[in-house]
């Protein structure tokens, strides 16, 4: 019945059948939904108009005459060819050619992934990206690409956005049609924190290159290319852009970081493209590079490898476009920027910025400085409603040589120091984070491996513990299970495997694995999880679904509790969501192509002697009481 339903279904039989379909599309099921799309919505209007959003709550609050992000003109109708389009017509091979053939310095956008993810805590939603998204392609059809998915935003839109993660990329990916889309994947980390099985990173990436992605930038938390060849493989046989991507720490002109040197960086660069990257990805996730730094690193990696360079750097000490301009000197084929109200700090360099600084020179980007003022003047004003989620840094700060902390994680320590009382002892954390980097003998850090010294450094400063104290082996000390894993290998080896005597501590005679975390890590059985997810959850999981649920089993599942209770809540306004509705105020949330809402919010009651709030509305047109319970 169900399927003889879906086949005779009119979207189904117009072509608009899209995975999220059968969600979305209650008249499927035989019997009745409890609640219909548009109630579940006024429930979490009501709901969060009453008791407020738990992500926000104590946060700053955005004032009451906010502007509303005004999405820019588009130039055409129909968006000129761009990198995408190579792709499509010739395959990746041909977009690395032509990219190393161009004199001008291409540019990736990535205010949709890291720029949010490094200013506020990846708390963007999909409906501000995918309003600007045509602007992108009819505007700046010469970009290299857009950065939008993939690193943290993966869960995050999941666990805290309550959305899924797929959808975004599937609608982005429609309005972009001739610019290629980024993402970051973590390697064999997927986008979790963990090492998955082979089977899970293979299913992930071709999942991933049929909703949307066209370049995936592939690195590894310890720089470990033997654990980055299934991730690359995958995304070689998807026929997609591989960015074999090795990570950079340290400094290269500092005779006292030997460890990663020059040689260190040409040698793993090599092994990257005999692994068969297309690109070189250049990730300085931290921002350490400096601009001398970079020319000899540039220079080096062009002459000795001879991949097209994609470089990608954080403006946390202030000095992102000089390191930029002098990337793009050496001759770096392409830089990551972020739309301007979306750089700087912890974020990317300015995009505006570092276009103004190479017009009218023989690497001019080509980009138009006026269309970038707009769509960055769209973001300015959709900042403005995440101000719970900045951090207060008001500044750079060359601090970020000492602790080396990557751009997307010190939001994120300085929240978590600070939900543990640490706040005040902020800079004794980037220190003690410095110190525990060197106890674990100078790695790479980036997530996870950075996860791991911040979770270690907190332990210890909040424990009163020192460097001597943890490494002394007469005293007791109660390691954070992500130390014990990383020391039993489960993310893989560092150049020179771990100090011995520490690593013995920790796992008290354990013997570590030196081996691929992956080769033991048993595949997965796919029709076993279509079946759990089917008992667990009551429907028939699509592909992109059974994905999410592979990365994430639990934040998975509470997200599609939620979406059974609340419904389509990413296709309301971003205020409405975050801090629900006004008397008098109206929104018209589309709940799918051709079908929008008319959300009129009247009053809300007192709460009565049960504790229960009456909460009025007009839904397009018709009165409507939704009753929540007052949990304030
Ligand atoms: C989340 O849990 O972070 C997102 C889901 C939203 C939960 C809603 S927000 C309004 C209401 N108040 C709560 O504490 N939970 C629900
Ligand atoms: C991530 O993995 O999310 C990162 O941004 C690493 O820099
Ligand atoms: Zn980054």
């Amino acid at each position: 019945q169900f399927v003889d339903n879906l086949l005779k279904h009119p979207m189904f039989l117009n072509n608009e059948y899209h995975t999220k379909f059968i969600d979305e599309t209650p008249e499927l099921f035989h019997f009745p939904r409890r609640k219909d799309r548009a109630t579940k919505l006024l429930h979490y209007i009501a709901d969060v108009t009453v008791n407020g959003h738990p992500d926000v709550a104590g946060r700053p609050k955005p004032p009451a005459d906010i502007r509303e992000p005004k999405i820019p003109r588009l130039l055409t109708d129909a968006p000129t060819p761009g990198t995408r389009n190579i792709l499509e017509e010739f395959g990746p091979q041909a977009v690395a050619d032509w990219m190393a053939e161009q004199k001008h310095l291409l540019i990736t956008d990535t205010t949709m992934r890291d720029g949010h993810q490094s200013l506020l805590a990846t708390r963007m939603r999909s409906i501000d990206m995918i309003n600007v998204a045509p602007a992108y392609a009819a505007n700046l059809p010469q970009l290299f690409s857009v950065e939008c998915w993939g690193g943290a935003t993966f869960d995050v839109a999941y666990r805290f956005l309550q959305e899924c993660p797929w959808q975004r990329l599937r609608q982005l990916r429609a309005a972009m049609p001739n610019l290629m889309t980024q993402m970051l994947l973590r390697g064999a980390n997927g986008v979790g924190y963990t090492n998955y099985p082979d089977n899970v990173v293979k299913a992930f990436v071709k999942q991933a290159s049929e909703t949307g992605i066209d370049v995936f930038r592939v690195f590894d938390s310890l720089n470990w290319v033997e654990n980055m060849r299934v991730a690359m493989d995958a995304v070689v046989e998807n026929d997609k852009v591989c960015e074999g991507t090795v990570c950079y720490t340290g400094d290269i002109l500092n005779p006292e970081r030997a460890k990663y040197d020059l040689k260190y960086y040409v040698a793993t660069a090599r092994e990257l493209k005999a692994a068969g990257a297309h690109i070189l990805g250049l990730k300085d996730m931290a921002g350490l590079l400096k601009p001398a730094a970079a020319r000899v690193l540039i220079k080096a990696l062009k002459e000795e490898v001879g991949l097209p360079i994609h470089f990608h750097t954080h403006d946390t000490a202030g000095i992102a476009c000089a390191t930029i301009l002098a990337a793009s000197e050496s001759g770096v084929d392409a830089v990551d920027c972020a739309m301007d109200s979306f750089s700087g700090n912890t974020s990317q360099a300015t995009l505006g910025t570092v276009v103004e600084a190479l017009a009218h020179t023989e690497r001019d980007t080509g980009l138009d400085i006026e269309e970038i003022r707009r769509i960055s003047n769209y973001f300015e004003a959709v900042r403005g409603h995440y101000i719970a989620f900045e951090s207060g840094m008001q500044a750079p700060a060359s601090e970020v040589y000492l602790h080396e902390m990557p751009g997307g994680q010190f939001t994120n320590l300085k929240a978590q120091a600070r939900s543990m009382g640490l706040e005040e002892r902020w800079h004794e954390v980037a220190h003690m984070y410095a110190e525990v980097n060197k106890m674990f003998g100078d790695i790479v850090k980036v997530t996870p491996s950075s996860k791991v010294v911040g979770d270690m450094a907190l332990m210890m400063v909040s424990q009163g513990l020192t460097r001597a104290d943890v490494e002394d082996p007469d005293r007791d000390v109660s390691f954070p299970d992500s130390v014990i894993e990383m020391m039993r290998g489960s993310l893989g080896q560092p150049p020179g495997g771990w100090p011995a005597a520490l690593q013995e501590k920790i796992l008290k005679g354990e013997t570590p694995s030196v081996e691929r975390p992956g080769k033991h890590l048993p595949p997965v059985d796919f029709n076993a999880v279509r079946a759990e997810m089917k008992t667990k959850f009551d429907y028939a999981p699509d592909d992109e679904d059974m994905n999410g649920y592979l990365m994430y089993p639990k934040v998975f599942a509470d997200y599609h509790t939620r979406h059974e209770e609340y419904g389509p809540v990413r296709t309301l306004p971003t205020h409405a969501y975050f801090y629900g509705m006004q008397p008098s105020e109206q929104i018209t949330p589309s709940i799918e192509p051709g079908k929008t809402l008319e959300i009129r919010m009247q009053a809300v009651s007192d709460t009565n002697e049960e504790g229960i709030v009456k909460v009025f509305f007009e839904l397009n047109g018709e009165p409507r009481t939704i009753r929540v319970p007052d949990r304030k």
